[in-house]
C-alpha cells in the first residue's frame, strides 16, 4: 500500500476519500480537514482566544496538537470528574500533553470544588450518568470559557460522534435539537461561541493521528458508558460504513448542507424562552438552572442547602499554567 501522494509506504487507507497515506501527509491531511471546517463553518481565527475542551482521549488532544500547530493560541480546559481510576489516568494524559506542548492547562475538579463527583451526582438526581456527567461539563466549560475572556470553546466531537447524534435525533424526530446540531452555535448572553473542528474526521483517522503524532491518550473507555445509547447507533452507523464507505460523511455533511436550516427556527425558539439562573447567573428557562439543582441534590446529605450568594460564589477558580499543573 503506496501514500497516494508520494508513493512512499503509506501507513492507513482511508476508503472514503480513496486514499492512502504516508505519516506526514496523513498528519497534513487531518490539519487541511480541520482548516476545511474551520473555513467552511466560518468558526473562529487565529486572533481569537481559545479554550480546548480536553479530556485526556484521543479527539480532545488531537483537536488541540492541530490547533496550536495552525497558529491557534489555544488553552486546555480538563475537569476532573471523579470516576474513579478512569479520571485520575484521563487527567495525567491532559497534564503531560499539556507540558509537552508548552500549553497552558486549566484544572477544574468537581468533588474537591463542588462536592461531588459523577456516580453520587448521577444517583442523587436520578439521572443516567452520561446525563448528570453531559449537564456538568457544558456548565463548567461555558463558564470557565467566559470567565476566562475566551472567545471560543473547542469541543472534540468527530463526524462518528456527530453523525451517532445525528441518527438518535432524527430516529426519534428531536427537532430542537436537530435545528442546535450545527458544528457552530454562537456566543449569546453568558455562552460562549461553540465550535467543532474534527466534523470532517472519523473516530478511526483521529486515533491514527495521534499515534503518528505520538500523543498519549487514555485508550481505556469510560467505565460510565456502558448502555449509553450513542454506542449503539455508533455500531450501526458502522456497519453501514463498512458497506458503502463514504456514508457517514453523506449523512451528516449532506444534513448540514440541505436540511439543518429547516430546522434553525425551533432551536431559536427554545433559546428565547431563557432567562437568567438566580444563583449563578447561567441562561436558564427555570429559575434556578438545571446544573444548580444538580449540585443541590448532589451534596444534600453532607451540606446544608446552599444559598443563593453561596452558590453565586461558587469555589475558587483556579487557571493553572501546564507548570503548575504538574506540581
Ligand atoms: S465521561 Fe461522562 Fe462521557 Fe463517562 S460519564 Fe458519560 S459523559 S461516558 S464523554
Ligand atoms: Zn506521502
Ligand atoms: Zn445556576
Amino acid at each position: 500500500m503506496k501514500c497516494t501522494v508520494c508513493r512512499e509506504p503509506a501507513v492507513i487507507d482511508l476508503r472514503r476519500h480513496n486514499s492512502n497515506f504516508c505519516a506526514p501527509h496523513f498528519t497534513k491531511f487531518c490539519r487541511d480537514q480541520t482548516q476545511k471546517a474551520i473555513a467552511d463553518f466560518d468558526m473562529m481565527s487565529t486572533d481569537d482566544k481559545v479554550l480546548v475542551a480536553v479530556s485526556g482521549g484521543k479527539d480532545s488532544l488531537a483537536v488541540w496538537d492541530i490547533l496550536l500547530d495552525l497558529g491557534y493560541q489555544a488553552s486546555g480546559l480538563y475537569i476532573g470528574l471523579g470516576i474513579g481510576e478512569y479520571s485520575d489516568n484521563s487527567k495525567q494524559f491532559a497534564v503531560d500533553f499539556a507540558e509537552r506542548r508548552g500549553a497552558e492547562l486549566i484544572q477544574i475538579d468537581l468533588p474537591a470544588e463542588y462536592g461531588y463527583d459523577i456516580p453520587e451526582g448521577s444517583r442523587a438526581a436520578k439521572r443516567a450518568p452520561c446525563s448528570a456527567c453531559g449537564l456538568s461539563k457544558r456548565h463548567l466549560f461555558d463558564q470557565a470559557a467566559v470567565d476566562g475572556g475566551f472567545d471560543v470553546l473547542v469541543t472534540g466531537h468527530n463526524l462518528d460522534d456527530e453523525a451517532a447524534v445525528l441518527f438518535g435525533n432524527v430516529l426519534h424526530w428531536q427537532t430542537e435539537y436537530l435545528g442546535r446540531q450545527h458544528p457552530v452555535l454562537p456566543a449569546r448572553h453568558g455562552f460562549p461561541r461553540k465550535v467543532k473542528p474534527l466534523v470532517r474526521l472519523g473516530e478511526r483517522e483521529m486515533a491514527a493521528y495521534c499515534i503518528v503524532s505520538g500523543i498519549d491518550y487514555i485508550v481505556e473507555e469510560c467505565p460510565m458508558a456502558v448502555g449509553n445509547k450513542h454506542i449503539g447507533y455508533k455500531n450501526a452507523l458502522n456497519e453501514i460504513e463498512k458497506q458503502s464507505p463514504g456514508t457517514k460523511a453523506d449523512f451528516y455533511l449532506g444534513f448540514l448542507r440541505n436540511a439543518a436550516d429547516r430546522f434553525a427556527g425551533e432551536a431559536a425558539e427554545g433559546r428565547e424562552a431563557l432567562g437568567a439562573c438566580v444563583r449563578c447567573g447561567s441562561p436558564s428557562p427555570a429559575e434556578v438552572c438545571a446544573f444548580c439543582r444538580l449540585v443541590e441534590r448532589a451534596t444534600a446529605d453532607r451540606n446544608p442547602a446552599p444559598t443563593p450568594q453561596s452558590v453565586e460564589l461558587g469555589p475558587a477558580r483556579r487557571t493553572a499554567t501546564n507548570k503548575d499543573a504538574t506540581t
